[in-house]
């Protein structure tokens, strides 16, 4: 969670028809400009370096930039999103991350893999499986990172959610944030965790950027949590990346 740059992308005017498991109605893409605006300020004022991609309207998905790469210290690794039509998305980010990384590899195999079920934790990484990432995808990323010494712990995702960390985030010191049926199902062993608020599940997706804990603006019981664990924090507007179930994390790659 200690960063010096990121990656974003500017959402696309296709944003509109991006992927959504509920229809709650299209999202504005002038407004999410403006709200993605935000959050590439709110980055820079964290102390990033942001790189802003152009959009791309052939993938209206394409701003949730988490989704088709990973990134550590050692490289990045583009990764093979589960759904058809995010899989060429890799293809599109892999000169951006070659400017910032020496080392770019892809994952091996033919397996599928989504950023958004990766959640790297202080001393280990947890891969959730889900209906974009599978068994093959998680097997072939946690070979790769076992080569560069991290250990990978493969886990279920909790039904009903899309990605691993819609339902949980790491906010630092060894510290994470889940969802109640995600903190009961043991799977955080004896790790300190806060707990999200009932009816505000949504705000389980927020992220540590050095300082600072960028949270979604509106759900006061889950931030009062955060705050009264010790951490600071900033909201953020993210009514547009909601409509297509998108949160925090998904609209940047941090390095
Ligand atoms: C999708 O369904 O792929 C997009 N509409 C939302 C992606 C959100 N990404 C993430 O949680 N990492």
């Amino acid at each position: 969670w200690r960063f010096t740059h990121a990656i974003t992308r500017v959402p696309a005017e296709s944003v509109a028809h991006g992927l959504r498991a509920e229809d709650t109605g299209n999202p504005d893409p002038q407004e999410f400009r403006v709200q993605h605006a935000a959050y590439v300020s709110a980055l820079e004022e964290a102390g990033l370096m942001v790189d802003v991609l152009p959009s791309l309207e052939a993938f209206p998905d394409s701003c949730f930039v988490e989704d088709p790469a990973f990134c550590l210290p050692e490289g990045a690794i583009l990764l093979r999103p589960g759904h058809p039509t995010r899989m060429d998305e890799p293809d599109e980010i892999r000169f951006a991350l070659e400017k910032r990384f020496r080392k770019v590899l892809d994952l091996p195999g033919t397996g599928h893999v989504d950023g958004g079920d990766i959640l790297t934790l202080d001393d280990e990484i947890l891969i959730g499986l889900s209906a974009r990432t599978d068994r093959d995808g998680a097997e072939a990323f946690a070979t790769l990172l076992a080569e560069w010494g991290y250990s990978v712990r493969i886990v279920e995702t909790p039904a009903g959610v899309l990605h691993f960390k819609t339902a949980c985030s790491t906010l630092g010191e060894d510290v994470i944030l889940a969802t109640r049926p995600m903190i009961e199902s043991g799977l955080f062993g004896d790790r300190k965790v806060v707990a999200v608020a009932d009816g505000e599940d949504y705000c389980a997706n927020v992220i540590r950027v050095n300082d600072v804990v960028l949270v979604p603006e509106g759900y006061p019981a889950t931030l009062a949590n955060i705050q009264a664990a010790g951490f600071r924090t900033r909201l953020m507007p993210v009514s547009e990346p909601r409509k297509v179930d998108g949160g925090l994390s998904c609209l940047s790659l941090r390095f």
